[in-house]
């Protein structure tokens, strides 16, 4: 089959909550050598059609859950062809989790993934996790950026509380926000630093952040 016949058929089968093939066709990609994070990126497109389906009542509650726990599996078979690349010293860290209201956390686990490969020291608070949460984290461990995840449109006012509560807490490292429905606006709304819809990109300006080849704000 052609690459983009590969990446079709398997946003299809995400897309259509077929679990089974889903999982045989993510297995079948990766014996044939292919990229995991581009077997990544196509589970991120099906997952974002589930969303569509949602949007437009053809898809309910269990229709999420569902594409939520295949997406899950699809992960933890990806898993050890991403972290076989981990060697070698911590080069930064990062506190990291998913705001206040909002419980979508496959996301931000990708990223803990990813980061971790690049030899972060990872610091995942959790889903839901309140502001005060995340200054008091902050202080304590000083890291080198902290990065909010969301999905949710209310979770934009707890994005935009959490920011005010670190910088009043003392934090003055880079601030990233990260999800798949995040825009330049919200980006301004919320006060953040930098912000992104794609866990690779997010990997690399954390690491360039640590690098210190960007300047804050
Ligand atoms: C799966 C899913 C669920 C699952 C989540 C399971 C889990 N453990 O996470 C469950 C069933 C729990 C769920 C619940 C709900 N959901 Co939901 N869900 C989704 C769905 C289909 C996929 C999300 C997903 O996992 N995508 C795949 C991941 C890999 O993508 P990602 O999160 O964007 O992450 C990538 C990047 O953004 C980035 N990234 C993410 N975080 C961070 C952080 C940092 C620091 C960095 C650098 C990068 C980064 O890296 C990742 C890899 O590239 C989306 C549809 C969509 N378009 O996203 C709806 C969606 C997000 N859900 C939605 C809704 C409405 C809900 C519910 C309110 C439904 C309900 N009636 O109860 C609840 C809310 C629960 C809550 N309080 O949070 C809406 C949100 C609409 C809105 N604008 O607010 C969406 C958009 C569906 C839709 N189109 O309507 N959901």
């Amino acid at each position: 089959m052609s690459e983009a016949g590969a990446s079709a058929t398997l946003i299809a089968a995400i897309r259509d909550l077929q679990e089974e093939e889903a999982l045989l066709l993510v297995r079948g990609r990766l014996a044939e050598g292919d990229d995991p994070l581009r077997i990544l990126e196509d589970c991120q497109e099906g997952m974002r059609q589930v969303g569509g389906r949602y949007e437009r009542n053809e898809y309910y509650l269990a229709g999420l859950i569902m594409a939520g726990e295949i997406f899950r599996q699809v992960m933890e078979t990806l898993r050890p062809f991403v972290e076989c690349q981990i060697s070698g010293q911590v080069t930064g860290s990062i506190l990291l989790g998913t705001v206040k209201g909002d419980i979508h956390d496959l996301g931000k686990n990708i990223v803990n993934m990813l980061l971790s490969c690049h030899r972060f020291a990872v610091h995942d608070l959790g889903v839901d996790v309140a502001p005060a949460t995340f200054a008091r984290q902050a202080a304590e461990i000083r890291p080198h950026v902290v990065g909010l995840s969301g999905l949710l449109t209310s979770a934009y006012d707890a994005m935009r509380e959490t920011v005010k509560l670190l910088r009043a807490g003392g934090y003055e490292g880079p601030i990233v926000i990260g999800g798949g429905q995040l825009s330049e606006e919200v980006w301004r709304y919320v006060g953040a630093d930098y912000w992104t819809r794609d866990g690779v990109a997010g990997v690399e300006l954390c690491k360039r952040l640590v690098a210190g080849t960007l300047a804050s704000g």
